[in-house]
Protein backbone atom coordinates (compact mmCIF):
# COMPACT_ATOMS: atom_id res chain seq x y z
CA UNK A 1 0.00 0.00 0.00
CA UNK A 2 1.02 3.59 -0.33
CA UNK A 3 -0.17 6.84 -0.39
CA UNK A 4 1.85 8.08 -3.64
CA UNK A 5 -1.15 6.76 -5.42
CA UNK A 6 -4.01 8.48 -8.14
CA UNK A 7 -4.20 11.94 -5.53
CA UNK A 8 -1.22 13.49 -7.94
CA UNK A 9 -4.23 13.44 -10.65
CA UNK A 10 -6.33 15.96 -10.59
CA UNK A 11 -9.95 15.31 -10.26
CA UNK A 12 -11.82 12.32 -11.12
CA UNK A 13 -11.51 12.65 -15.00
CA UNK A 14 -13.77 10.46 -17.48
CA UNK A 15 -10.29 8.07 -17.80
CA UNK A 16 -11.04 6.68 -14.50
CA UNK A 17 -14.06 5.33 -16.09
CA UNK A 18 -12.66 3.71 -18.46
CA UNK A 19 -9.88 2.33 -15.91
CA UNK A 20 -12.82 1.44 -13.65
CA UNK A 21 -14.38 -0.87 -17.05
CA UNK A 22 -11.12 -2.00 -17.75
CA UNK A 23 -10.36 -3.18 -14.33
CA UNK A 24 -13.79 -5.29 -14.06
CA UNK A 25 -13.50 -6.41 -17.57
CA UNK A 26 -10.36 -8.21 -17.23
CA UNK A 27 -10.98 -9.36 -13.78
CA UNK A 28 -11.29 -13.37 -12.83
CA UNK A 29 -15.03 -13.56 -12.37
CA UNK A 30 -15.77 -13.77 -8.76
CA UNK A 31 -17.06 -16.92 -7.26
CA UNK A 32 -19.75 -17.13 -6.05
CA UNK A 33 -20.85 -14.09 -7.03
CA UNK A 34 -24.80 -15.31 -6.75
CA UNK A 35 -24.80 -16.42 -3.48
CA UNK A 36 -23.22 -13.66 -2.43
CA UNK A 37 -25.89 -10.91 -3.91
CA UNK A 38 -28.32 -13.40 -2.33
CA UNK A 39 -26.96 -13.43 0.63
CA UNK A 40 -26.80 -9.48 0.64
CA UNK A 41 -30.30 -8.82 -0.40
CA UNK A 42 -31.28 -11.05 2.20
CA UNK A 43 -29.63 -9.24 5.15
CA UNK A 44 -30.67 -5.93 4.11
CA UNK A 45 -34.36 -7.02 3.67
CA UNK A 46 -34.21 -8.37 7.14
CA UNK A 47 -32.96 -5.16 8.65
CA UNK A 48 -34.90 -2.97 6.64
CA UNK A 49 -37.86 -4.43 7.34
CA UNK A 50 -39.81 -4.08 10.66
CA UNK A 51 -40.44 -7.16 10.93
CA UNK A 52 -36.97 -8.57 10.67
CA UNK A 53 -34.44 -8.99 13.78
CA UNK A 54 -35.72 -7.00 16.56
CA UNK A 55 -38.81 -5.39 14.86
CA UNK A 56 -37.80 -2.23 13.63
CA UNK A 57 -35.45 -0.87 10.92
CA UNK A 58 -31.80 -0.52 11.23
CA UNK A 59 -28.88 1.56 9.50
CA UNK A 60 -26.40 -0.59 7.89
CA UNK A 61 -23.06 -0.60 7.56
CA UNK A 62 -20.37 -1.41 5.12
CA UNK A 63 -17.01 -1.67 7.01
CA UNK A 64 -14.01 -2.85 5.45
CA UNK A 65 -11.06 -4.40 7.14
CA UNK A 66 -7.49 -6.07 6.45
CA UNK A 67 -5.27 -5.19 3.48
CA UNK A 68 -5.97 -6.41 -0.33
CA UNK A 69 -2.99 -9.20 -2.11
CA UNK A 70 -1.79 -8.34 -5.45
CA UNK A 71 -0.87 -11.75 -7.16
CA UNK A 72 1.83 -11.74 -9.17
CA UNK A 73 0.38 -14.98 -11.33
CA UNK A 74 -3.23 -16.06 -12.00
CA UNK A 75 -2.01 -19.66 -10.37
CA UNK A 76 -1.02 -17.88 -7.36
CA UNK A 77 2.00 -18.63 -5.87
CA UNK A 78 3.57 -15.35 -5.05
CA UNK A 79 1.83 -11.82 -4.09
CA UNK A 80 2.02 -8.40 -2.59
CA UNK A 81 0.90 -7.70 0.69
CA UNK A 82 0.51 -5.05 3.01
CA UNK A 83 0.37 -4.99 6.65
CA UNK A 84 -3.09 -4.88 7.87
CA UNK A 85 -4.19 -6.50 11.21
CA UNK A 86 -7.98 -6.12 10.72
CA UNK A 87 -7.66 -5.26 14.27
CA UNK A 88 -9.46 -1.56 13.54
CA UNK A 89 -11.98 -2.97 11.35
CA UNK A 90 -12.88 -6.00 13.75
CA UNK A 91 -13.00 -3.16 16.92
CA UNK A 92 -15.10 -0.79 15.26
CA UNK A 93 -17.53 -3.09 13.72
CA UNK A 94 -18.19 -4.19 17.77
CA UNK A 95 -18.81 -0.79 18.32
CA UNK A 96 -20.89 -0.45 15.19
CA UNK A 97 -23.29 -3.57 16.03
CA UNK A 98 -23.30 -2.45 20.00
CA UNK A 99 -25.07 0.68 18.72
CA UNK A 100 -27.47 -1.09 17.43
CA UNK A 101 -26.17 -1.11 13.63
CA UNK A 102 -26.50 -3.79 11.41
CA UNK A 103 -22.85 -4.27 9.49
CA UNK A 104 -21.61 -5.97 6.59
CA UNK A 105 -17.91 -7.21 7.76
CA UNK A 106 -15.98 -7.33 3.92
CA UNK A 107 -12.60 -8.94 5.34
CA UNK A 108 -9.19 -9.99 4.72
CA UNK A 109 -9.45 -13.52 5.39
CA UNK A 110 -7.27 -14.55 8.30
CA UNK A 111 -7.34 -11.19 10.19
CA UNK A 112 -8.58 -9.91 13.20
CA UNK A 113 -12.33 -10.84 13.69
CA UNK A 114 -15.04 -8.72 15.49
CA UNK A 115 -15.13 -10.46 19.00
CA UNK A 116 -12.33 -12.35 18.73
CA UNK A 117 -9.85 -9.43 19.77
CA UNK A 118 -9.10 -10.18 23.61
CA UNK A 119 -8.80 -14.47 22.68
CA UNK A 120 -5.11 -15.56 22.34
CA UNK A 121 -3.66 -15.13 18.93
CA UNK A 122 -3.96 -19.40 18.28
CA UNK A 123 -7.41 -19.75 20.55
CA UNK A 124 -8.09 -23.49 19.71
CA UNK A 125 -4.56 -24.65 20.91
CA UNK A 126 -4.42 -22.12 23.79
CA UNK A 127 -7.99 -21.89 24.64
CA UNK A 128 -8.84 -25.90 25.83
CA UNK A 129 -7.98 -28.68 27.29
CA UNK A 130 -8.98 -32.06 28.36
CA UNK A 131 -8.66 -32.34 32.14
CA UNK A 132 -7.62 -36.01 33.24
CA UNK A 133 -9.21 -37.32 29.93
CA UNK A 134 -12.67 -35.85 30.52
CA UNK A 135 -14.34 -34.02 27.86
CA UNK A 136 -13.35 -31.45 26.12
CA UNK A 137 -13.06 -27.44 28.18
CA UNK A 138 -12.28 -24.01 28.16
CA UNK A 139 -9.46 -23.50 30.17
CA UNK A 140 -10.08 -21.17 33.37
CA UNK A 141 -7.76 -18.73 32.11
CA UNK A 142 -9.75 -18.31 28.87
CA UNK A 143 -13.31 -18.82 30.22
CA UNK A 144 -14.41 -15.35 30.34
CA UNK A 145 -13.10 -13.76 27.09
CA UNK A 146 -14.22 -17.05 25.26
CA UNK A 147 -17.57 -17.11 26.78
CA UNK A 148 -17.89 -13.62 25.66
CA UNK A 149 -16.92 -13.67 22.32
CA UNK A 150 -19.04 -16.50 21.75
CA UNK A 151 -22.37 -14.91 22.98
CA UNK A 152 -21.54 -11.79 21.46
CA UNK A 153 -20.54 -13.43 17.77
CA UNK A 154 -23.15 -15.55 18.11
CA UNK A 155 -26.09 -13.22 19.09
CA UNK A 156 -24.64 -10.60 16.04
CA UNK A 157 -25.33 -13.26 13.59
CA UNK A 158 -28.56 -14.92 15.50
CA UNK A 159 -29.88 -11.25 15.26
CA UNK A 160 -28.58 -10.98 11.70
CA UNK A 161 -26.83 -7.60 12.38
CA UNK A 162 -23.09 -9.18 11.20
CA UNK A 163 -22.24 -10.44 7.87
CA UNK A 164 -19.44 -11.78 6.86
CA UNK A 165 -17.98 -11.59 3.77
CA UNK A 166 -14.12 -12.62 2.85
CA UNK A 167 -11.65 -11.02 0.13
CA UNK A 168 -8.28 -12.13 -0.63
CA UNK A 169 -7.31 -10.46 -3.67
CA UNK A 170 -7.84 -6.90 -4.79
CA UNK A 171 -10.00 -8.33 -7.63
CA UNK A 172 -12.24 -10.00 -4.89
CA UNK A 173 -12.26 -6.79 -2.60
CA UNK A 174 -13.53 -4.40 -5.75
CA UNK A 175 -16.13 -7.08 -7.02
CA UNK A 176 -17.57 -7.87 -3.33
CA UNK A 177 -17.34 -3.83 -2.67
CA UNK A 178 -19.49 -3.24 -6.06
CA UNK A 179 -22.03 -6.17 -5.12
CA UNK A 180 -22.47 -4.37 -1.75
CA UNK A 181 -22.24 -0.72 -2.84
CA UNK A 182 -25.25 -1.78 -5.54
CA UNK A 183 -27.46 -3.39 -2.77
CA UNK A 184 -27.64 -1.29 -0.48
CA UNK A 185 -27.85 1.66 -2.78
CA UNK A 186 -32.10 2.24 -2.04
CA UNK A 187 -31.37 2.39 1.26
CA UNK A 188 -30.12 6.44 0.96
CA UNK A 189 -28.60 7.95 3.51
CA UNK A 190 -29.60 5.58 5.95
CA UNK A 191 -26.27 3.15 4.78
CA UNK A 192 -22.72 3.71 5.14
CA UNK A 193 -19.51 3.10 3.82
CA UNK A 194 -17.37 2.83 6.38
CA UNK A 195 -13.60 1.95 4.67
CA UNK A 196 -11.23 0.79 6.61
CA UNK A 197 -9.44 -2.10 4.61
CA UNK A 198 -5.76 -1.33 3.30
CA UNK A 199 -6.08 -1.39 -0.61
CA UNK A 200 -3.32 -1.85 -2.95
CA UNK A 201 -2.62 1.22 -4.79
CA UNK A 202 -1.26 -1.13 -7.38
CA UNK A 203 -1.15 -4.19 -9.05
CA UNK A 204 -1.24 -6.65 -12.19
CA UNK A 205 -3.77 -6.41 -14.60
CA UNK A 206 -5.17 -10.54 -15.37
CA UNK A 207 -4.90 -10.23 -18.69
CA UNK A 208 -1.14 -8.99 -18.52
CA UNK A 209 -0.19 -11.59 -15.80
CA UNK A 210 1.81 -14.81 -16.32
CA UNK A 211 -0.49 -18.00 -15.93
CA UNK A 212 2.07 -20.15 -14.44
CA UNK A 213 4.92 -19.60 -11.24
CA UNK A 214 7.14 -17.01 -11.98
CA UNK A 215 10.73 -18.60 -12.56
CA UNK A 216 13.29 -17.90 -10.86
CA UNK A 217 16.19 -19.32 -13.66
CA UNK A 218 15.11 -16.68 -15.79
CA UNK A 219 17.49 -13.76 -13.57
CA UNK A 220 15.96 -10.88 -11.68
CA UNK A 221 12.61 -10.06 -11.86
CA UNK A 222 11.39 -6.65 -13.28
CA UNK A 223 7.18 -6.52 -12.94
CA UNK A 224 5.24 -3.30 -14.39
CA UNK A 225 2.13 -2.87 -11.84
CA UNK A 226 -0.52 -1.00 -12.84
CA UNK A 227 -2.33 1.23 -11.06
CA UNK A 228 -5.57 0.35 -9.43
CA UNK A 229 -8.49 2.81 -10.34
CA UNK A 230 -9.52 4.73 -7.53
CA UNK A 231 -13.27 3.26 -6.64
CA UNK A 232 -14.00 5.72 -4.09
CA UNK A 233 -14.86 7.96 -6.72
CA UNK A 234 -17.35 5.03 -8.35
CA UNK A 235 -18.79 4.27 -5.42
CA UNK A 236 -19.88 7.95 -4.55
CA UNK A 237 -21.25 8.88 -7.58
CA UNK A 238 -22.23 5.33 -9.08
CA UNK A 239 -23.06 2.73 -6.87
CA UNK A 240 -24.33 4.25 -3.87
CA UNK A 241 -24.12 8.12 -4.01
CA UNK A 242 -26.50 8.55 -1.33
CA UNK A 243 -24.91 6.50 1.20
CA UNK A 244 -22.60 8.33 4.42
CA UNK A 245 -19.24 7.48 3.36
CA UNK A 246 -16.07 7.52 5.73
CA UNK A 247 -12.26 6.68 4.11
CA UNK A 248 -9.13 6.28 5.79
CA UNK A 249 -5.78 7.71 4.88
CA UNK A 250 -2.70 6.06 6.23
CA UNK A 251 1.06 7.81 6.24
CA UNK A 252 3.98 7.29 8.10
CA UNK A 253 5.35 10.69 7.83
CA UNK A 254 3.05 12.97 10.27
CA UNK A 255 4.09 16.07 8.53
CA UNK A 256 2.05 14.71 5.18
CA UNK A 257 -0.81 12.95 6.87
CA UNK A 258 -3.24 15.78 7.62
CA UNK A 259 -2.77 17.44 4.21
CA UNK A 260 -3.46 14.55 2.64
CA UNK A 261 -6.39 13.42 4.24
CA UNK A 262 -8.15 16.71 3.07
CA UNK A 263 -6.91 16.11 -0.18
CA UNK A 264 -8.83 12.82 -0.27
CA UNK A 265 -11.51 14.51 1.24
CA UNK A 266 -11.66 17.79 -1.01
CA UNK A 267 -11.23 14.90 -4.12
CA UNK A 268 -13.49 12.00 -3.47
CA UNK A 269 -16.52 14.48 -1.64
CA UNK A 270 -16.41 11.61 1.33
CA UNK A 271 -17.93 12.93 4.27
CA UNK A 272 -15.10 12.35 6.47
CA UNK A 273 -11.33 11.16 5.85
CA UNK A 274 -10.18 9.20 9.48
CA UNK A 275 -6.35 10.53 9.43
CA UNK A 276 -3.80 8.11 11.07
CA UNK A 277 -0.49 7.38 11.34
CA UNK A 278 1.10 3.76 11.68
CA UNK A 279 3.02 3.94 14.85
CA UNK A 280 0.00 5.74 16.62
CA UNK A 281 -3.01 4.18 15.17
CA UNK A 282 -4.30 2.44 17.89
CA UNK A 283 -4.17 5.29 20.32
CA UNK A 284 -5.22 8.62 17.75
CA UNK A 285 -6.93 9.00 14.88
CA UNK A 286 -8.02 12.65 13.70
CA UNK A 287 -11.65 13.08 11.61
CA UNK A 288 -10.63 15.45 9.01
CA UNK A 289 -14.25 16.75 7.21
CA UNK A 290 -15.67 19.92 6.15
CA UNK A 291 -16.64 20.75 9.72
CA UNK A 292 -13.12 20.87 10.45
CA UNK A 293 -10.26 18.45 12.16
CA UNK A 294 -11.42 16.75 15.04
CA UNK A 295 -8.34 14.74 17.56
CA UNK A 296 -9.83 11.75 18.72
CA UNK A 297 -7.53 9.51 20.91
CA UNK A 298 -8.56 6.22 23.19
CA UNK A 299 -9.48 6.54 26.94
CA UNK A 300 -6.01 5.68 28.30
CA UNK A 301 -7.47 6.10 32.17
CA UNK A 302 -9.57 3.38 30.81
CA UNK A 303 -7.64 -0.41 30.85
CA UNK A 304 -7.54 -1.92 27.35
CA UNK A 305 -9.76 0.91 25.89
CA UNK A 306 -10.25 1.14 22.11
CA UNK A 307 -9.95 4.46 20.56
CA UNK A 308 -12.51 3.24 17.83
CA UNK A 309 -15.14 3.48 21.19
CA UNK A 310 -15.06 7.07 20.67
CA UNK A 311 -14.22 7.40 16.82
CA UNK A 312 -17.49 5.36 16.32
CA UNK A 313 -19.73 7.71 19.38
CA UNK A 314 -18.37 10.62 16.15
CA UNK A 315 -19.24 8.92 13.59
CA UNK A 316 -22.75 7.74 14.24
CA UNK A 317 -23.72 11.18 15.41
CA UNK A 318 -21.97 12.54 11.46
CA UNK A 319 -24.14 9.84 10.43
CA UNK A 320 -27.23 10.95 12.36
CA UNK A 321 -27.01 14.87 11.34
CA UNK A 322 -26.40 13.25 7.79
CA UNK A 323 -29.42 11.48 7.74
CA UNK A 324 -31.55 14.34 9.33
CA UNK A 325 -30.53 16.54 6.74
CA UNK A 326 -31.11 14.63 3.95
CA UNK A 327 -34.41 14.79 5.19
CA UNK A 328 -35.30 18.06 5.32
C1 LIG B 1 -6.44 2.54 7.55
O1 LIG B 1 -5.86 3.58 7.54
C2 LIG B 1 -6.63 1.70 8.81
O2 LIG B 1 -6.87 2.51 9.91
C3 LIG B 1 -5.40 0.78 9.09
C4 LIG B 1 -5.73 -0.06 10.31
C5 LIG B 1 -5.15 -0.13 7.87
C6 LIG B 1 -4.16 1.62 9.38
P1 LIG B 1 -5.04 -2.40 11.22
O3 LIG B 1 -5.81 -3.13 10.15
O4 LIG B 1 -4.69 -0.93 10.64
O5 LIG B 1 -5.85 -2.22 12.47
O6 LIG B 1 -3.70 -3.06 11.47
N1 LIG B 1 -6.98 2.03 6.42
C7 LIG B 1 -6.91 2.63 5.12
C8 LIG B 1 -5.55 2.54 4.52
C9 LIG B 1 -5.56 2.88 3.05
O7 LIG B 1 -5.31 2.04 2.25
N2 LIG B 1 -5.85 4.10 2.72
C10 LIG B 1 -5.66 4.59 1.35
C11 LIG B 1 -4.55 5.60 1.41
O8 LIG B 1 -4.03 5.89 2.51
C12 LIG B 1 -6.93 5.22 0.86
S1 LIG B 1 -8.13 3.99 0.48
O9 LIG B 1 -4.15 6.08 0.35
Amino acid sequence: MSSINGLGREGPAPVVEDEITSFFGSAPPLKDSEKIFEKLNRFIELNSSPQGGDGGERRIVCVTSGGTTVPLEQRCVRYIDNFSSGNRGAASTEYFVKAGYAVIFLYRRGTCQPYCRSLPDDPFLECFEFPDGSDIQVRSSHSEAVKRAVRDQQAAVAESRLLKLPFTNIFEYLQTLQLIGTALKDLGPDAMFYLAAAVSDFYVPWNSMTEHKIQSGAGPLDIRLAQVPKMLWVLRTKWAPSAFCISFKLETDSKILLEKAGMALRKYKVHAVVANELLTRKEEVVVVSTDGNVLVRRDTDKPGSDVEDPLIRLIMDRHSAYIKESHT
